[in-house]
């Protein structure tokens, strides 16, 4: 099958700094989405000053996708301790009607060490955020932390446990220093966690890990899995020797997520136009958004840490194509 690439919007970057405005007069990217009642969520990550470069989190929202209208206030800013360095990297999703949005946490500069967490908050109305807490494991230097919409009765992996409910909440994460023999993965990959609470994950199954040139250091999740007739469609990065950092994608097994049905062995979009190639980080794709509109799969991108683009994609030609690779492998 040849190759397929997500095309990018012609009004991209369709988010930027905004000059006026000091928390955000710098960079505005990596965007979590959430079609919600009607309109498309975003909250972005926003750079005011470079001189501690501290990340507070925005709000815009849109009726189509692609112009969005934003809050002049930010959303959050480091309040609790563990925040002290930055928040950074939202990423939304709604589980039973309720909204979250797991972010990272810096509570301490990033020169000092492997330093970065993962929270959770929950929203109801965009305007005011309750903090739940930190959701993973102390030391792990875990990002790219994302909930899946629904809780999943994982009995491949529960098989040892006997009645109850075993409906868990699942999610996906990148412990940086889940490595070595003990963790069976050299490189920082995707693990998928499970827990009865949505803030204590107990139980992980390494999920994914780099295989391709354009993956080599390391690997992390994307937005969070969307729910297809094929399976749980996951868009994740990849970032290569070079720093250069690019987007692929992956199917899960419905019934059972542990099960990889197929991936991407190429990238399915790469730093090729001026803003991606060149930014606060230049070379950086940066997927951290997603949502479904009549058969079109929006995927939101943060590009070179600066502005915020999307990219589209019809969800069935992309399932077609993760499941044609994966057949190819075999
Ligand atoms: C990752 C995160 C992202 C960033 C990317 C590229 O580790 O810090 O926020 O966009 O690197 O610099």
């Amino acid at each position: 099958m040849n190759r397929i690439l997500l095309e990018r919007n012609k009004n991209n970057p369709i988010l930027i700094a905004d000059k006026s405005n000091w928390w955000e007069s710098k960079a505005a990217f990596n965007c979590g989405i959430l079609c919600y009642n009607n309109r498309i969520h975003m909250l972005y990550r926003a750079i005011g000053e470079y001189e501690k470069y501290i990340s507070r989190i925005g709000y815009a929202s849109s009726t189509d996708g692609i112009w969005f209208d934003r809050s002049k206030e930010a959303a959050m800013a480091p309040e609790e301790e563990y925040e002290k360095y930055g928040i950074e990297d939202p990423r939304l999703v709604e589980i039973d009607r309720q909204i979250f949005l797991s972010y990272v946490i810096l509570s301490d500069y990033v020169s000092e060490g492997p330093t970065a967490s993962t929270a959770l908050a929950t929203t109801t109305d965009f305007k005011s955020y309750t903090r739940l807490g930190i959701i993973t494991s102390k030391g792990s230097d875990n990002k790219d932390v994302v909930l899946f919409p629904e809780k999943t009765n994982l009995k491949s992996i529960n098989a040892e446990e006997k009645g109850g409910n075993t409906n868990k909440y699942l999610f996906l994460h990148r412990p940086a220093s889940w490595i070595g023999s003990k963790f069976g993965v050299d490189r920082p990959s995707i693990w998928l966690g499970e827990g009865n609470a949505l803030t204590n994950f107990e139980k992980h199954t390494l999920l994914l890990k780099p295989e391709q040139e354009w993956e080599a250091l390391k690997i992390g999740a994307g937005p969070p899995p969307v729910k297809t007739k094929d399976g749980w469609l996951l868009i994740y990065h990849g970032k290569d020797t070079q720093a250069v950092y690019r987007a692929g994608a992956a199917l899960l097994d419905l019934k059972d997520p542990t099960k990889v049905l197929g991936r991407t062995k190429r990238p399915i979009l790469e730093p090729l136009e001026p803003y991606e190639k060149n930014g606060d980080v230049s070379n950086v794709v940066f997927p951290t958004g997603v949502c479904t509109m009549d058969g079109t799969l929006f995927v939101y991108y943060g590009a070179a840490d600066k502005v915020c683009c999307l990219a589209t994609i019809d969800l069935e030609t992309l399932l077609d194509y993760i499941l044609d690779e994966n057949h190819v492998n075999c």
